[in-house]
């Protein structure tokens, strides 16, 4: 495993003056990718190594932020110093805002028994992944607690994810319950653990790979929210081959701004709607209060309450959108 804690701040210094000297030397460019960044430095693998970079300030004039899990060309690289500087950002197949990473092949939005779930939070994630085509899964951590802390209600509007056509995963990170049926989903390509914080995306990373010790949160008694633990996103990787792939870490969040989707394009991301909206009476029918309406006629058999409803608050919530 990397060790992820070296001397990274003075190294970065290094880079940048080093660069500053070495311009005009020639120099081959190699593909690394992002790990990590910190404070607009960032730590890029290549191959095994990690080496310290700065980037190119023309990214920041042109409103481009380098991203965790992007591919970037490096030059100006010092093998013995492990430096290097981010020349160009390659193209990407894709990119999350929240948390902040690119070029991911699968998204585990993580909830947990407790802190009680936040649906509209797992939806809006759901929306974005849709949005481009991102696989996700549902995780559900903390089933160890699973007698005494969530209410009959959460445990039928999580079964509506189920019923939309996505896999869930129930897990114990603490009790290393079914982490294996977990761990089958991320062999190969990046894997990023989205959510809330302290529904324990870090300790679940720590009890499926022991020896990347990540640091892990106390929840607020008083209201058992997490205390966000994480403080940066961070690509970790999974063995020393190539073909093992990354788990992603990174810290929780509690919103995500979906306002910018049109009302009519909202529907598009349900995909348990769209086997049935094509039978709607009216062709641009929102599954309001339409009469024929396919999508609603589902209600209960293959589409979830829950999820129509909390659809329905996003369509009708601000009628000028
Ligand atoms: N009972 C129980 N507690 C757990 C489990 N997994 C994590 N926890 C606890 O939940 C708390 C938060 O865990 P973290 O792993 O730090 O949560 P996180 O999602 O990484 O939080 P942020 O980094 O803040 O986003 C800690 O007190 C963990 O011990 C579990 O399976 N069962
Ligand atoms: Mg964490
Ligand atoms: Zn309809």
């Amino acid at each position: 495993m990397t060790d992820f804690k070296f001397n990274a701040r003075s190294a970065v210094d290094a880079a940048i003056s080093d660069f500053a000297a070495d311009t005009a030397l020639p120099e081959t460019a190699r593909t690394g990718r992002i790990a990590r960044g910190v404070g607009g430095n960032y730590y890029v693998l290549l191959g095994k190594e990690e080496y310290a970079c700065a980037a190119r300030g023309l990214f920041r004039k042109q409103g481009i932020e380098p991203l965790v899990g992007d591919f970037v060309e490096l030059i100006n690289i010092d093998d013995a110093k492990k430096t290097a500087f981010i020349n160009a950002i390659l193209p990407r197949k894709n990119s999350l805002v929240r948390p902040k990473a690119s070029n991911i092949d699968i998204v585990a939005i993580v909830c947990a028994v407790s802190p009680r779930p936040n649906f509209d939070l797992i939806d809006a994630m759901l929306i974005t992944c849709e949005i481009q085509s991102l696989k996700a899964i549902i995780v559900i951590n903390k089933i160890d607690m699973l007698d005494c802390e969530i209410s009959n209600s959460d445990i039928n509007l999580l079964k509506g994810y189920e019923t939309a056509g996505y896999q869930v995963v129930s897990v114990s990170a603490k009790e290393s319950m079914n982490l294996e049926d977990l761990r089958m989903h991320f062999y190969g390509g990046v894997n990023i653990l989205a959510g809330a914080s302290g529904v324990g995306k870090s300790s679940i990373i720590n009890a499926l790979y022991p020896g990347v010790n990540l640091e892990i949160g106390e929840l607020s008694t008083k209201i058992a929210r997490g205390k966000h633990t994480t403080r940066t996103t961070q690509l970790i990787p999974l063995c020393d081959s190539d073909n093992c792939g990354f788990i992603v870490d990174s810290p929780g969040f509690s919103s995500l701004n979906i306002d910018n989707i049109p009302k009519s394009e909202l529907q598009n991301y349900y995909r348990e709607f769209l086997e049935y909206k094509e039978n709607c009476y009216y062709v641009n029918c929102l599954h309001i209060s339409e009469h024929d309406c396919a999508v609603k006629e589902q209600l209960g058999i293959n589409i979830d309450y829950g999820r129509y409803e909390r659809y329905i608050r996003y369509v009708t919530k601000d009628a000028a959108r």
